[in-house]
């Protein structure tokens, strides 16, 4: 009987097996703990870590980073069984590259071990946290505002210095969202303390990184011949624009890649309306016309053309780009990454929690432009998603923390009208939605796509 031999364990003592270029950027273990991070998910692992380790490898300093896991334990038991590596497989449209990284050096889950955190927010080491919370985490009822206040107060305490909070989840002006967050829960006698030492710079985060599968594990472990379970796959592109406002040190972002700005307001509107806008609609009008993948909404005929155009004229019109940039460019280059189809990226994944993105991804735009004929559409299809069943008939689940709201009256006046769940004010565009719904109902999404632009 043949046996299979169970593969060896992604670990420091594998590390020297490794092709040169999978080899991580710096020497695990040897920068000890500066960066706390919250969210131990997919896009820190192969966005964040990847811009810190090459701070590091650039210019030193001790900036290993301790990553702390909200709720699941599985990618933190994963990791303490591999020395705290996992490793990052590329995926280019033709080839796939993979590399371990080494700039995690501890793990805390904050469900079990909140104190543990809390320790870790007031030890003098540690002079950054970054953030990706989601943002539904960004509520004064949510844990990780109440977790973050209570290691400021424990900081302040034992008075161990200034702290940078660099938030990096998908919304406008994160920064200042989080300060005006964490200010108003702060005890009025920190607020002097807070001031002078707590600084919550706003970024622009950018990386296509599809959930785990099955497929990255085997994939990483082709490349390492060891088993990595917290290897994560992302697209080649990455970009990462940090507000230029910090509290004593931070690693040497613009050595490892990262851009500096006074402002990132325009950064955050571009990719927030250029390009999550588009990919939501390329998730509901996909799910709907009963797509897999965002890669095969994008090949759906007329659809890069309809969201290019929407790009172009709607998006184009709500907003000033950074200099140097234009929208419609910016546009083409966001299309062009999504129709990567080794991403294998879900539509259902893109499409989770409508009520929390659509807002500063397309109602940004569709309550700002004087004609949002598709904005409208994507919301339309937004609406029609929620009612929970695809053009062919199939099951379309609403994962949303606003799902009962949103169920209880799925009419356009109900979902859109004053005090729904995604207000557009103007009655002219509310009918607008109205239409493209009873448009999508008829037709179907693919054959809309196919006509709505000649
Ligand atoms: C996506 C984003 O899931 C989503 O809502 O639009 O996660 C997107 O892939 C990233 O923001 C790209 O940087």
């Amino acid at each position: 009987m043949a046996m299979t031999v169970p593969a060896t364990r992604l670990g420091r003592a594998t590390l020297s097996r490794l092709p040169a270029e999978s080899r991580p950027a710096v020497r695990p273990g040897e920068a000890k703990a500066g960066v706390l991070h919250l969210g131990l998910g997919a896009f820190f692992r192969a966005h964040q870590a990847v811009y810190i380790e090459a701070a590091m490898a650039a210019r030193g300093g001790d900036w290993g980073i301790v990553a702390v896991a909200p709720r699941s334990r599985d990618v933190l038991e994963a990791l303490r069984a591999q020395d705290h590596l996992y490793s990052i497989v590329t995926l280019d449209a033709s080839a796939e590259r993979t590399r371990v990284m080494g700039a995690l050096t501890g793990t805390v889950h904050a469900a079990s071990d909140p104190a543990g955190v809390v320790a870790q927010l007031a030890d003098p080491a540690i002079r950054v946290v970054t953030l990706t919370v989601t943002e539904k985490a960004y509520a004064p009822d949510a844990a990780v505002p109440r977790l973050l206040v209570d290691g400021l107060i424990a900081r302040a305490r034992a008075d161990t210095g200034p702290i940078t909070l660099l938030s990096c989840d998908n919304l406008p002006s994160n920064g200042v969202v989080l300060d005006k967050l964490l200010s108003g829960m702060i005890p009025a006698e920190l607020r002097d303390w807070y001031d002078v030492s707590v600084r919550c710079p706003s970024s622009m985060v950018d990386r296509i990184v599809p959930a785990t599968t099955a497929g990255t594990l085997a994939s990483a472990e082709r490349c390492l011949g060891a088993r990595d379970l917290a290897a994560v796959a992302g697209e080649p592109f990455s970009q990462w624009v940090i507000e230029d406002s910090f509290a004593g040190a931070v690693p040497d972002w613009a050595a490892g890649g990262a851009v500096l700005t006074g402002d990132v307001t325009p950064w955050e509107h571009l990719k927030l309306r250029g390009l999550n806008g588009v990919h939501s609609g390329l998730a509901y009008l996909g799910a709907l016309a009963g797509c897999e993948s965002i890669a095969d909404a994008v090949a759906l005929p007329g659809m890069a053309d309809l969201l290019r155009r929407y790009v172009a004229t709607e998006v184009t019109a709500s907003m000033t780009p950074p200099d140097g940039v234009t929208v419609a460019g910016y546009g083409d280059a966001a299309l062009e990454r999504f129709a990567n189809a080794r991403l294998g990226h879900r539509c259902l994944q893109v499409a989770m929690d409508g009520t929390q993105k659509l807002p500063q991804r397309v109602l940004s735009v569709l309550n700002t432009v004087a004609d949002p004929a598709l904005a409208t559409l994507i919301v339309a299809a937004w609406a029609r998603f929620a009612e929970g069943t695809g053009d062919a008939g199939q099951a379309l689940p609403l994962d949303d923390p606003r799902a009962a709201d949103v169920r209880a009256d799925l009419s356009t006046e109900a979902l859109f009208g004053p005090g729904g769940v995604l207000e557009v004010p103007d009655p002219t565009h509310r009918r607008m939605i109205e239409e493209w719904r009873t448009a999508l109902a008829t037709h179907g999404a693919a054959d809309l796509v196919r006509t709505a632009v000649r």
